[in-house]
């Protein structure tokens, strides 16, 4: 049997793990033959809620799950961790303004960044999915000098594989035709999703729709597709965030497949002249577990407008929390 992975996953007590937890404990993350030590963090007066999740846990009696742990101290749930899941953020509040959500959350990953720094193994992979992800991963980067900043990631998988299913279902294909969608820049109704490379079973995929649908209804489709979802549901998305931090941390060990890319929120290198040390999303391939972006994509003014005003967002919300940097 192969040794235990550690996998931390802090909001364990919320709605998004209450999917997350029970698929990383079947083997939905790393396989039939990958056991599993659970780490999970919550705040103080949600430990009552998640001793419940944790007694559904066992009740499963999964034949990978070999331990599972609770706190509300980051440097207990991170010790030596391999895997970090950071689903828990602050919600937005009745009265708050937009750059209270981002100070409250920024203090949060703040503390996170430096028990990650402190205490999780130094290869640890590090996922945010808590809003707003991108930020949230910058501060918790910035707070762990002695990591490697390529290891602090934030989630816009779920927005690549919506736009994904969202093409399929215009196009009549399905999900598995569809190669080489990209999500550029920030987790946010900013984001632009670019289907200028984009294959349907291997043809272009623009030339497959009108242009109009492209701009005027695909784009904000996937833009608006998480408030269409607590519109319908009266709920964020929760199973559909877990399946994808799933997909994301899977493609990040296992490697993408032949000439097909995923999107993930990382570090910029100045690729494409998005500023660098920004947590943008671009397209990436994986091997050998290192992703690397897409180099050479060509840029049109219609996707380098779209670029830049997401960034510029990204930009306005880091400097809102430039002293916790
Ligand atoms: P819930 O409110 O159901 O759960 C969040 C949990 O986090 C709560 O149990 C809370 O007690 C806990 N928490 C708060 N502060 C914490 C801290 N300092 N340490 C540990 N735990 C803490 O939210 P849920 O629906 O599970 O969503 C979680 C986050 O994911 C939200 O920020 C949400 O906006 C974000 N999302 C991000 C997505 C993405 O694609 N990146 C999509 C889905 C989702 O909207």
């Amino acid at each position: 049997m192969k040794a235990p992975v550690h996998v931390a996953v802090t909001g364990a007590a919320g709605q998004i793990s209450y999917s997350l937890l029970f698929r990383i404990a079947s083997g939905d993350f790393l396989g039939p033959d990958q056991p599993i030590c659970l780490h999970l963090l919550e705040i103080t007066p949600a430990l009552g809620a998640l001793e419940g999740a944790v007694m559904e846990l066992n009740d499963c009696a999964f034949p990978l799950l070999q331990s599972v742990s609770m706190s509300d101290d980051a440097e207990v749930a991170f010790k030596d961790i391999d895997f970090a899941f950071l689903v828990g953020a602050r919600p937005r509040g009745p009265g708050m303004e937009r750059k209270d959500l981002l100070e409250a959350n920024a203090a949060i990953f703040s503390v996170q960044g430096k028990a990650l720094n402190k205490v999780a193994k130094r290869d640890v992979r590090v996922l945010v999915v808590g809003n707003p992800a991108n930020t949230n991963a910058l501060i918790a980067m910035n707070n762990a000098p002695d990591l490697d900043p390529r290891n602090f990631t934030a989630m816009t998988r779920l927005d690549h594989n919506r736009a994904m299913s969202l093409l399929a279902e215009k196009t009549g294909n399905h999900n598995t035709d569809v190669t080489k969608m990209t999500i550029w820049g920030n987790h946010s109704a900013t984001q632009y999703p670019d289907l200028h490379n984009c294959l349907i079973n291997g043809e272009d995929a623009l030339s497959k729709v009108d242009a109009s649908w492209y701009a005027d209804d695909f784009i904000p489709a996937v833009q608006q597709r998480g408030a269409a979802i607590i519109k319908a549901r009266g709920l964020s998305s929760a199973a559909s965030a877990a399946s994808s931090a799933l997909d994301h941390m899977r493609t990040w060990v296992q490697g993408t497949a032949d000439g097909d890319w995923v999107s993930m929120g990382i570090p910029s290198d100045g690729s494409y002249g998005i500023e660098e040390g920004l947590i943008y999303s671009f397209p990436v391939t994986v091997k050998d577990g290192d992703y690397s972006i897409v180099q050479g994509l060509e840029i049109n003014d219609f996707s380098r407008e779209r670029m830049i005003a997401t960034e510029n967002e990204l930009k306005e919300e880091r400097d809102g929390v430039k002293h916790l940097l």
